[in-house]
Protein backbone atom coordinates (compact mmCIF):
# COMPACT_ATOMS: atom_id res chain seq x y z
CA UNK A 1 0.00 0.00 0.00
CA UNK A 2 2.74 2.25 0.86
CA UNK A 3 4.84 1.55 -1.88
CA UNK A 4 1.85 2.44 -4.06
CA UNK A 5 1.03 5.68 -2.35
CA UNK A 6 5.14 6.56 -3.38
CA UNK A 7 4.02 5.00 -6.87
CA UNK A 8 1.44 7.44 -7.65
CA UNK A 9 3.68 10.50 -5.88
CA UNK A 10 6.55 9.83 -7.79
CA UNK A 11 3.89 9.59 -10.95
CA UNK A 12 2.60 12.95 -10.05
CA UNK A 13 5.99 14.49 -9.36
CA UNK A 14 6.99 13.16 -12.98
CA UNK A 15 3.92 14.76 -14.69
CA UNK A 16 4.56 17.88 -13.15
CA UNK A 17 7.83 17.94 -13.58
CA UNK A 18 7.17 17.32 -17.81
CA UNK A 19 4.83 19.96 -17.65
CA UNK A 20 6.93 22.77 -16.62
CA UNK A 21 9.83 21.95 -19.01
CA UNK A 22 7.21 21.12 -21.94
CA UNK A 23 6.58 25.16 -23.51
CA UNK A 24 10.29 26.33 -21.87
CA UNK A 25 13.16 26.46 -23.82
CA UNK A 26 16.35 24.95 -22.76
CA UNK A 27 20.29 25.10 -22.28
CA UNK A 28 21.93 22.82 -24.77
CA UNK A 29 17.78 21.10 -25.45
CA UNK A 30 20.26 19.03 -27.95
CA UNK A 31 22.68 17.36 -25.99
CA UNK A 32 20.72 14.31 -26.67
CA UNK A 33 19.44 14.42 -29.35
CA UNK A 34 21.92 16.05 -31.42
CA UNK A 35 25.20 16.22 -29.37
CA UNK A 36 27.23 18.65 -32.02
CA UNK A 37 24.44 20.48 -33.08
CA UNK A 38 25.51 23.83 -30.90
CA UNK A 39 29.34 23.29 -32.49
CA UNK A 40 28.39 22.40 -36.22
CA UNK A 41 26.58 25.87 -36.07
CA UNK A 42 29.64 27.84 -33.92
CA UNK A 43 31.80 26.06 -36.72
CA UNK A 44 30.43 27.12 -39.68
CA UNK A 45 29.61 30.99 -38.54
CA UNK A 46 33.69 31.19 -37.58
CA UNK A 47 34.32 29.52 -40.86
CA UNK A 48 32.30 31.59 -42.71
CA UNK A 49 31.79 34.93 -41.37
CA UNK A 50 34.66 36.83 -42.05
CA UNK A 51 34.52 36.39 -45.89
CA UNK A 52 31.54 38.58 -45.30
CA UNK A 53 30.97 40.17 -41.95
CA UNK A 54 27.91 42.81 -42.70
CA UNK A 55 26.40 39.21 -42.41
CA UNK A 56 26.43 39.67 -38.32
CA UNK A 57 24.12 42.64 -38.12
CA UNK A 58 22.18 41.35 -41.30
CA UNK A 59 21.27 37.98 -39.58
CA UNK A 60 20.80 39.84 -35.60
CA UNK A 61 18.57 42.30 -37.50
CA UNK A 62 16.59 38.56 -39.12
CA UNK A 63 16.10 37.49 -35.91
CA UNK A 64 14.45 39.93 -34.57
CA UNK A 65 12.32 40.12 -37.46
CA UNK A 66 11.40 36.64 -36.76
CA UNK A 67 10.88 36.71 -33.42
CA UNK A 68 8.54 39.87 -33.43
CA UNK A 69 5.99 38.41 -35.98
CA UNK A 70 4.37 34.91 -34.49
CA UNK A 71 6.99 34.47 -31.85
CA UNK A 72 10.58 33.46 -32.95
CA UNK A 73 9.54 30.59 -35.14
CA UNK A 74 11.38 30.86 -38.12
CA UNK A 75 8.58 32.29 -39.65
CA UNK A 76 10.82 34.83 -41.63
CA UNK A 77 12.47 32.07 -43.56
CA UNK A 78 9.54 31.21 -45.40
CA UNK A 79 9.12 31.51 -48.81
CA UNK A 80 6.08 32.74 -50.79
CA UNK A 81 4.48 29.61 -52.23
CA UNK A 82 1.98 29.02 -55.26
CA UNK A 83 -1.06 29.44 -53.49
CA UNK A 84 -0.28 32.80 -53.20
CA UNK A 85 0.12 34.18 -49.92
CA UNK A 86 2.64 36.85 -49.51
CA UNK A 87 5.46 35.62 -46.27
CA UNK A 88 7.02 38.07 -43.80
CA UNK A 89 9.91 37.77 -46.72
CA UNK A 90 8.14 39.60 -48.72
CA UNK A 91 6.49 42.65 -46.42
CA UNK A 92 8.23 45.90 -46.63
CA UNK A 93 10.53 45.96 -43.64
CA UNK A 94 12.15 42.56 -44.97
CA UNK A 95 12.82 43.95 -48.46
CA UNK A 96 16.32 44.39 -47.23
CA UNK A 97 17.14 41.14 -44.93
CA UNK A 98 19.66 39.21 -46.87
CA UNK A 99 21.31 36.14 -45.36
CA UNK A 100 19.12 33.74 -46.07
CA UNK A 101 21.81 31.30 -47.99
CA UNK A 102 23.76 31.26 -44.74
CA UNK A 103 21.29 29.80 -42.39
CA UNK A 104 20.48 27.12 -45.39
CA UNK A 105 23.94 26.51 -45.55
CA UNK A 106 24.10 25.94 -41.53
CA UNK A 107 20.40 23.91 -41.60
CA UNK A 108 21.86 21.67 -44.24
CA UNK A 109 24.99 20.26 -42.16
CA UNK A 110 22.27 19.97 -39.09
CA UNK A 111 20.35 17.96 -40.84
CA UNK A 112 23.06 15.82 -42.32
CA UNK A 113 24.13 15.44 -39.20
CA UNK A 114 20.72 14.74 -37.26
CA UNK A 115 17.80 15.08 -39.96
CA UNK A 116 14.44 16.86 -38.61
CA UNK A 117 16.25 17.04 -34.98
CA UNK A 118 17.16 21.36 -34.71
CA UNK A 119 14.89 23.90 -35.87
CA UNK A 120 15.13 26.73 -38.05
CA UNK A 121 14.25 29.12 -35.49
CA UNK A 122 16.97 27.88 -33.47
CA UNK A 123 19.21 28.07 -36.52
CA UNK A 124 18.50 32.14 -36.52
CA UNK A 125 19.06 32.53 -32.96
CA UNK A 126 22.18 30.39 -32.63
CA UNK A 127 23.77 31.73 -35.88
CA UNK A 128 23.19 35.73 -34.68
CA UNK A 129 24.57 35.08 -31.59
CA UNK A 130 27.53 33.37 -33.29
CA UNK A 131 28.18 35.59 -35.21
CA UNK A 132 28.26 38.51 -33.09
CA UNK A 133 30.29 37.19 -30.65
CA UNK A 134 32.56 36.47 -33.87
CA UNK A 135 32.68 39.75 -34.77
CA UNK A 136 33.97 41.53 -31.26
CA UNK A 137 30.06 41.71 -29.96
CA UNK A 138 28.74 40.78 -26.96
CA UNK A 139 27.73 36.67 -25.72
CA UNK A 140 24.53 35.87 -24.83
CA UNK A 141 22.90 32.96 -23.82
CA UNK A 142 20.76 30.79 -26.07
CA UNK A 143 18.75 28.26 -25.01
CA UNK A 144 17.19 26.21 -27.72
CA UNK A 145 14.34 24.31 -27.85
CA UNK A 146 12.46 26.49 -30.64
CA UNK A 147 9.87 24.71 -32.68
CA UNK A 148 9.48 26.06 -36.48
CA UNK A 149 6.27 27.46 -37.59
CA UNK A 150 3.80 27.04 -40.40
CA UNK A 151 2.45 29.90 -41.38
CA UNK A 152 4.26 33.60 -42.20
CA UNK A 153 2.19 36.68 -43.62
CA UNK A 154 3.56 39.81 -44.62
CA UNK A 155 0.84 41.75 -43.66
CA UNK A 156 1.37 40.24 -40.20
CA UNK A 157 5.30 41.72 -40.50
CA UNK A 158 3.89 45.17 -41.40
CA UNK A 159 1.94 45.62 -38.37
CA UNK A 160 4.59 44.61 -35.87
CA UNK A 161 7.70 45.45 -36.49
CA UNK A 162 7.91 48.85 -36.23
CA UNK A 163 8.89 51.13 -39.18
CA UNK A 164 11.80 53.64 -38.90
CA UNK A 165 9.55 56.43 -38.85
CA UNK A 166 8.07 55.48 -35.73
CA UNK A 167 7.58 57.58 -32.26
CA UNK A 168 8.23 56.90 -29.10
CA UNK A 169 4.53 56.13 -28.73
CA UNK A 170 3.93 53.14 -31.66
CA UNK A 171 7.74 51.88 -30.64
CA UNK A 172 6.43 51.50 -26.72
CA UNK A 173 3.14 49.39 -28.18
CA UNK A 174 4.94 47.68 -30.40
CA UNK A 175 7.67 46.47 -27.64
CA UNK A 176 5.10 45.99 -24.84
CA UNK A 177 3.09 43.57 -27.26
CA UNK A 178 6.03 41.47 -27.31
CA UNK A 179 6.04 41.73 -23.28
CA UNK A 180 9.34 43.84 -23.90
CA UNK A 181 9.55 47.09 -21.82
CA UNK A 182 11.28 50.78 -22.18
CA UNK A 183 14.90 49.54 -21.47
CA UNK A 184 14.60 46.59 -23.84
CA UNK A 185 13.86 49.20 -26.24
CA UNK A 186 16.62 51.26 -25.65
CA UNK A 187 19.16 48.51 -25.48
CA UNK A 188 18.18 46.36 -27.89
CA UNK A 189 18.16 49.43 -30.28
CA UNK A 190 21.34 49.58 -29.21
CA UNK A 191 22.32 46.88 -32.05
CA UNK A 192 22.16 49.99 -34.34
CA UNK A 193 25.62 50.08 -33.16
CA UNK A 194 26.60 47.93 -36.20
CA UNK A 195 25.32 47.60 -39.85
CA UNK A 196 23.40 49.62 -42.23
CA UNK A 197 20.10 51.12 -43.95
CA UNK A 198 18.99 52.10 -47.16
CA UNK A 199 18.81 55.50 -47.72
CA UNK A 200 15.20 54.58 -48.95
CA UNK A 201 14.72 53.91 -44.61
CA UNK A 202 14.94 57.31 -43.45
CA UNK A 203 15.24 59.99 -46.66
CA UNK A 204 11.77 60.97 -46.21
CA UNK A 205 13.79 62.83 -42.85
CA UNK A 206 16.28 64.52 -45.31
CA UNK A 207 13.65 65.86 -48.13
CA UNK A 208 10.12 64.95 -47.36
CA UNK A 209 9.92 65.65 -43.91
CA UNK A 210 6.18 67.49 -43.47
CA UNK A 211 5.13 66.32 -46.93
CA UNK A 212 6.21 69.94 -48.54
CA UNK A 213 9.13 68.75 -50.66
CA UNK A 214 12.31 70.04 -49.41
CA UNK A 215 11.39 69.97 -45.63
CA UNK A 216 14.09 68.44 -43.70
CA UNK A 217 13.38 66.79 -40.00
CA UNK A 218 14.77 69.68 -37.44
CA UNK A 219 14.97 66.78 -34.69
CA UNK A 220 18.19 65.39 -36.85
CA UNK A 221 21.52 67.50 -36.89
CA UNK A 222 21.43 69.83 -39.95
CA UNK A 223 24.64 69.62 -40.33
CA UNK A 224 24.87 65.43 -40.78
CA UNK A 225 21.75 66.27 -42.80
CA UNK A 226 23.60 68.44 -45.04
CA UNK A 227 26.32 65.38 -45.46
CA UNK A 228 24.00 62.70 -45.86
CA UNK A 229 22.25 64.80 -48.59
CA UNK A 230 25.67 65.76 -50.05
CA UNK A 231 27.27 62.83 -50.15
CA UNK A 232 25.00 59.64 -50.20
CA UNK A 233 21.38 60.16 -50.35
CA UNK A 234 21.00 62.41 -53.10
CA UNK A 235 17.54 61.98 -53.85
CA UNK A 236 14.53 61.21 -52.27
CA UNK A 237 14.27 58.55 -54.31
CA UNK A 238 17.29 56.60 -53.86
CA UNK A 239 16.70 53.04 -52.88
CA UNK A 240 19.97 51.76 -53.23
CA UNK A 241 22.90 53.80 -51.42
CA UNK A 242 23.73 52.16 -48.25
CA UNK A 243 24.68 54.09 -45.05
CA UNK A 244 26.64 53.01 -42.04
CA UNK A 245 24.18 53.57 -39.52
CA UNK A 246 26.99 54.43 -36.61
CA UNK A 247 29.59 56.35 -38.95
CA UNK A 248 32.77 55.78 -37.46
CA UNK A 249 32.26 52.46 -35.63
CA UNK A 250 29.49 50.69 -37.96
CA UNK A 251 31.75 47.50 -37.28
CA UNK A 252 32.26 47.81 -33.95
CA UNK A 253 29.65 46.95 -31.25
CA UNK A 254 30.14 49.78 -29.10
CA UNK A 255 28.25 52.45 -27.20
CA UNK A 256 28.91 55.10 -30.31
CA UNK A 257 25.03 54.55 -31.40
CA UNK A 258 24.00 56.06 -28.04
CA UNK A 259 26.63 59.07 -28.17
CA UNK A 260 25.25 59.80 -31.69
CA UNK A 261 21.18 59.90 -30.10
CA UNK A 262 22.44 62.34 -28.00
CA UNK A 263 23.79 64.56 -31.05
CA UNK A 264 20.45 64.61 -32.71
CA UNK A 265 22.56 62.16 -35.27
CA UNK A 266 20.42 58.82 -34.40
CA UNK A 267 19.65 57.99 -38.18
CA UNK A 268 16.12 56.97 -38.19
CA UNK A 269 13.34 59.01 -36.44
CA UNK A 270 13.04 55.43 -34.22
CA UNK A 271 16.54 56.38 -32.93
CA UNK A 272 15.41 60.05 -32.49
CA UNK A 273 12.32 59.07 -30.85
CA UNK A 274 14.42 57.40 -27.81
CA UNK A 275 15.63 61.03 -26.59
CA UNK A 276 11.93 62.37 -26.72
CA UNK A 277 11.06 60.71 -23.55
CA UNK A 278 12.18 60.92 -19.98
CA UNK A 279 12.52 57.32 -19.14
CA UNK A 280 14.07 56.16 -22.45
CA UNK A 281 16.52 59.34 -22.52
CA UNK A 282 17.69 58.99 -19.02
CA UNK A 283 18.70 55.31 -19.83
CA UNK A 284 20.16 56.12 -23.22
CA UNK A 285 22.67 58.60 -20.36
CA UNK A 286 22.78 55.74 -18.00
CA UNK A 287 24.50 53.31 -20.97
CA UNK A 288 26.91 56.02 -21.76
CA UNK A 289 28.27 56.54 -18.18
CA UNK A 290 28.57 52.90 -17.55
CA UNK A 291 31.23 50.70 -19.24
CA UNK A 292 30.91 48.82 -22.48
CA UNK A 293 31.06 45.30 -20.33
CA UNK A 294 27.72 46.66 -18.56
CA UNK A 295 25.83 47.52 -21.82
CA UNK A 296 26.88 44.00 -23.26
CA UNK A 297 25.46 42.72 -20.12
CA UNK A 298 21.70 44.45 -20.57
CA UNK A 299 22.19 43.38 -24.00
CA UNK A 300 22.95 39.79 -23.31
CA UNK A 301 19.86 39.88 -20.91
CA UNK A 302 17.24 41.26 -23.46
CA UNK A 303 18.11 39.32 -26.19
CA UNK A 304 17.88 36.48 -24.01
CA UNK A 305 14.33 37.91 -23.21
CA UNK A 306 13.33 38.56 -27.29
CA UNK A 307 14.92 35.11 -28.19
CA UNK A 308 11.81 33.63 -26.18
CA UNK A 309 8.78 35.62 -26.96
CA UNK A 310 5.78 33.58 -28.23
CA UNK A 311 8.09 30.36 -28.70
CA UNK A 312 6.49 27.13 -29.85
CA UNK A 313 8.28 24.04 -28.01
CA UNK A 314 6.89 21.11 -27.16
CA UNK A 315 4.57 19.30 -30.05
CA UNK A 316 3.76 22.58 -31.33
CA UNK A 317 4.82 23.70 -34.79
CA UNK A 318 7.37 21.59 -36.50
CA UNK A 319 11.35 20.62 -37.44
CA UNK A 320 11.58 22.43 -40.79
CA UNK A 321 13.63 19.94 -43.20
CA UNK A 322 14.25 23.05 -45.54
CA UNK A 323 13.99 26.46 -43.63
CA UNK A 324 12.08 27.82 -46.94
CA UNK A 325 9.40 25.70 -46.54
CA UNK A 326 7.41 23.79 -44.56
CA UNK A 327 7.10 20.22 -44.12
CA UNK A 328 4.75 18.55 -46.74
C1 LIG B 1 13.29 49.83 -32.29
C2 LIG B 1 12.77 49.62 -33.47
C3 LIG B 1 13.59 49.33 -34.69
C4 LIG B 1 13.43 49.91 -35.91
C5 LIG B 1 12.38 50.93 -36.28
C6 LIG B 1 14.45 49.37 -36.77
C7 LIG B 1 14.58 49.69 -38.11
C8 LIG B 1 15.65 49.32 -38.89
C9 LIG B 1 15.83 49.71 -40.27
C10 LIG B 1 14.85 50.54 -41.09
C11 LIG B 1 17.02 49.23 -40.68
C12 LIG B 1 17.69 49.44 -42.03
C13 LIG B 1 17.14 48.52 -43.09
C14 LIG B 1 17.66 48.95 -44.44
O1 LIG B 1 17.39 50.08 -44.83
O2 LIG B 1 18.34 48.14 -45.10
C15 LIG B 1 17.59 48.51 -39.56
C16 LIG B 1 18.78 47.88 -39.59
C17 LIG B 1 19.24 47.08 -38.57
N1 LIG B 1 18.58 46.77 -37.41
FE1 LIG B 1 16.95 47.70 -36.70
N2 LIG B 1 15.21 48.49 -36.07
C18 LIG B 1 14.72 48.42 -34.80
C19 LIG B 1 15.16 47.58 -33.79
C20 LIG B 1 16.17 46.66 -33.95
C21 LIG B 1 16.46 45.59 -33.03
C22 LIG B 1 15.66 45.27 -31.78
C23 LIG B 1 17.54 44.94 -33.53
C24 LIG B 1 18.24 43.72 -32.99
C25 LIG B 1 18.34 43.42 -31.72
C26 LIG B 1 17.91 45.62 -34.75
C27 LIG B 1 19.01 45.30 -35.51
C28 LIG B 1 19.34 45.92 -36.69
C29 LIG B 1 20.60 45.69 -37.38
C30 LIG B 1 21.75 44.86 -36.87
C31 LIG B 1 20.53 46.41 -38.57
C32 LIG B 1 21.59 46.46 -39.68
C33 LIG B 1 21.27 45.39 -40.70
C34 LIG B 1 22.32 45.22 -41.79
O3 LIG B 1 23.39 45.83 -41.72
O4 LIG B 1 22.07 44.43 -42.71
N3 LIG B 1 17.05 46.64 -34.98
N4 LIG B 1 16.72 48.58 -38.49
C1 LIG C 1 -2.13 31.34 -46.38
O1 LIG C 1 -3.24 32.16 -46.06
C2 LIG C 1 -4.34 31.48 -45.52
C3 LIG C 1 -5.45 32.48 -45.33
O2 LIG C 1 -5.00 33.62 -44.67
C4 LIG C 1 -3.93 30.82 -44.21
O3 LIG C 1 -5.01 30.10 -43.67
C5 LIG C 1 -2.75 29.88 -44.46
O4 LIG C 1 -2.31 29.35 -43.24
C6 LIG C 1 -1.63 30.65 -45.11
N1 LIG C 1 -0.49 29.80 -45.41
C7 LIG C 1 0.73 30.11 -45.01
C8 LIG C 1 1.81 29.17 -45.42
O5 LIG C 1 1.00 31.11 -44.39
C1 LIG D 1 2.82 58.76 -33.20
O1 LIG D 1 2.49 58.25 -34.47
C2 LIG D 1 1.13 57.86 -34.59
C3 LIG D 1 0.91 57.30 -35.98
O2 LIG D 1 1.92 56.47 -36.39
C4 LIG D 1 0.22 59.05 -34.38
O3 LIG D 1 -1.14 58.63 -34.45
C5 LIG D 1 0.49 59.67 -33.02
O4 LIG D 1 -0.25 60.85 -32.89
C6 LIG D 1 1.97 59.97 -32.87
N1 LIG D 1 2.21 60.38 -31.50
C7 LIG D 1 2.86 61.48 -31.19
C8 LIG D 1 3.01 61.77 -29.74
O5 LIG D 1 3.29 62.23 -32.04
C1 LIG E 1 6.10 63.61 -49.67
O1 LIG E 1 5.38 63.29 -48.51
C2 LIG E 1 3.97 63.31 -48.65
C3 LIG E 1 3.33 63.10 -47.29
O2 LIG E 1 3.91 62.01 -46.62
C4 LIG E 1 3.57 62.25 -49.66
O3 LIG E 1 2.16 62.26 -49.85
C5 LIG E 1 4.26 62.55 -50.98
O4 LIG E 1 3.99 61.53 -51.92
C6 LIG E 1 5.77 62.64 -50.79
N1 LIG E 1 6.39 63.08 -52.02
C7 LIG E 1 7.18 62.29 -52.76
C8 LIG E 1 7.74 62.88 -54.00
O5 LIG E 1 7.44 61.14 -52.44
C1 LIG F 1 14.01 52.09 -56.88
O1 LIG F 1 14.36 53.21 -57.63
C2 LIG F 1 14.35 52.99 -59.03
C3 LIG F 1 14.88 54.24 -59.68
O2 LIG F 1 14.35 55.39 -59.06
C4 LIG F 1 12.93 52.61 -59.47
O3 LIG F 1 12.93 52.32 -60.86
C5 LIG F 1 12.47 51.39 -58.71
O4 LIG F 1 11.13 51.09 -59.00
C6 LIG F 1 12.61 51.62 -57.22
N1 LIG F 1 12.27 50.40 -56.54
C7 LIG F 1 11.42 50.37 -55.51
C8 LIG F 1 11.21 49.02 -54.90
O5 LIG F 1 10.88 51.35 -55.09
C1 LIG G 1 7.75 58.38 -21.00
O1 LIG G 1 7.17 57.12 -21.14
C2 LIG G 1 6.63 56.62 -19.93
C3 LIG G 1 6.16 55.21 -20.21
O2 LIG G 1 5.29 55.17 -21.29
C4 LIG G 1 5.50 57.53 -19.48
O3 LIG G 1 4.98 57.06 -18.24
C5 LIG G 1 6.04 58.92 -19.29
O4 LIG G 1 4.99 59.80 -18.98
C6 LIG G 1 6.72 59.39 -20.56
N1 LIG G 1 7.36 60.69 -20.29
C7 LIG G 1 7.23 61.70 -21.10
C8 LIG G 1 7.95 62.94 -20.70
O5 LIG G 1 6.58 61.63 -22.15
C1 LIG H 1 12.99 30.22 -51.76
O1 LIG H 1 13.06 31.39 -52.57
C2 LIG H 1 14.38 31.71 -53.00
C3 LIG H 1 14.34 33.07 -53.70
O2 LIG H 1 13.13 33.33 -54.29
C4 LIG H 1 14.87 30.61 -53.92
O3 LIG H 1 16.20 30.91 -54.35
C5 LIG H 1 14.87 29.30 -53.14
O4 LIG H 1 15.25 28.24 -53.99
C6 LIG H 1 13.51 29.00 -52.56
N1 LIG H 1 13.62 27.86 -51.68
C7 LIG H 1 12.84 26.78 -51.79
C8 LIG H 1 13.15 25.66 -50.86
O5 LIG H 1 11.91 26.73 -52.55
C1 LIG I 1 6.50 44.09 -52.36
C2 LIG I 1 7.93 44.17 -52.73
O1 LIG I 1 8.48 45.24 -52.93
N1 LIG I 1 8.57 43.01 -52.77
C3 LIG I 1 9.98 42.90 -53.05
C4 LIG I 1 10.64 42.13 -51.93
O2 LIG I 1 11.98 41.83 -52.18
C5 LIG I 1 12.17 41.09 -53.36
C6 LIG I 1 13.62 40.69 -53.44
O3 LIG I 1 14.45 41.55 -52.70
C7 LIG I 1 11.70 41.92 -54.56
O4 LIG I 1 11.88 41.21 -55.75
C8 LIG I 1 10.21 42.23 -54.39
O5 LIG I 1 9.76 43.08 -55.43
Amino acid sequence: MRGFGYFVVMFFCLLVFMGSTEGQLQMDFYSRSCPNAEKIVQDYVNRHIHNAPSLAATILRMHFHDCFVRGCDGSVLLNTTSSGNQTEKLATPNLTLRGFGFIDGVKSLLEAACPGVVSCADVIALVARDAIVATGGPFWKVPTGRRDGTISRSSEASNNIPPPTSNFTNLRTLFANQGLDLKDLVVLSGAHTIGVAHCSSFSNRLYNFTGVLGSQDPALDSEYADNLKARKCRSLNDNTTIVEMDPGSFRTFDLSYYRHLLKRRGLFQSDSALTTNSTTLSLVNQLLQGSLENFFAEFADSMEKMGRINVKTGTVGEIRKQCAVVNS
